[in-house]
């Protein structure tokens, strides 16, 4: 896949993203890589619902840690992606996922974790231009230092239109791409039927005993998060196919590695046929 956009964050944005908990990239994908991210979603989404195909009712999910959608399996190893989140959460963060969506209408306040000892980055990217009032991501600055028990905090975003809320918008072209940190509050306002958008995210590699359990229970809950609430096809997160790790990747290898170590793969649904693999698969188990 060509490197377009293979440097470095700069120290300043490296600084601005530990304030405030996000950063923009832009044109990070040139269009032909745009252009073939769309069709991989196209296969994939098609996979994944042809028992109840889109009709704009509701928000379709899909993982994309599959071979048999290249491009996406290869993000998290992608240089672009990788250099950064090392930077941000060090040479050792865990790469743990790419997915898709079809988006119907707004997205609600929230962060992406339930607690702040399990965290990390989601990169996004928007498959079609994104504006203030038509779906871009909205974020509030900083807020992936507040405290997610704080009394004060989730009813008074929750007392207010989502759109009242203080947030900077994160208006967004077909290429370019958001990083931010999984505690931080976003949300979304005015995004029509079909937004689609898909996200390259890694864990920060847990310490003590307590980040370790949260990373395990985070497992679990990707199940009930995707596959419970959107009901794809695949009962899976994990195809063997990625686990088999078939260019031998070493930043692959050492996360299959790690995440098994830590039981994250142990959970009903998260890799297609359970876990540990059988010793045929190609995947290094334990
Ligand atoms: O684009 C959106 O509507 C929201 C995205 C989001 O919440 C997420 O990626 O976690």
């Amino acid at each position: 896949m060509p490197q377009a956009y293979a440097s470095a964050l700069s120290e300043e944005q490296v600084r601005f993203f530990k304030a405030f908990g996000y950063l923009v990239l832009r044109q990070v994908f040139t269009s032909e890589e745009m252009a073939a991210i769309s069709r991989e979603v196209e296969q994939a989404m098609a996979q994944q619902y042809a028992h109840k195909p889109f009709d704009g009712s509701k928000r379709h999910w899909t993982m994309m840690m599959d071979e048999e959608t290249p491009l996406h399996a290869s993000l998290l190893e992608d240089e672009r992606f990788l250099k950064a989140a090392r930077q941000l959460y060090g040479d050792d963060v865990l790469g743990v996922g790419t997915d898709a969506n079809r988006y119907v209408g707004n997205t609600n306040w929230h962060p992406d974790t339930v607690s702040l000892l399990q965290y990390g980055i989601k990169f996004a990217f928007y498959l079609q231009p994104v504006g203030a009032d038509s779906g871009a991501l909205r974020v509030m600055p900083g807020s992936h230092r507040f405290d997610l028990n704080d009394p004060l905090w989730g009813p008074a975003v929750r007392a207010l239109p989502l759109e009242q809320v203080p947030a900077a918008v994160l208006a967004a072209e077909p290429g370019d791409v958001i990083g931010f940190d999984l505690r931080l509050w976003h949300a979304s306002y005015g995004g029509g039927i079909d937004r689609r958008m898909g996200t390259v995210v890694y864990y920060h590699n847990p310490k003590t005993a307590e980040e370790v359990e949260y990373l395990r229970r985070q497992g679990e809950g990707n199940v009930n998060a995707g596959l419970k609430s959107f009901g794809p096809q695949r009962p899976f997160l994990y195809a063997r196919s990625w686990l088999a790790n078939p260019r031998k990747n070493p930043w692959r290898q050492a996360w299959i590695a790690r995440l098994a170590e830590v039981g994250f793969f142990a959970a009903p649904g998260v890799v297609e046929g359970g876990w540990p693999l059988d010793s045929n698969s190609g995947a290094s188990g334990t």
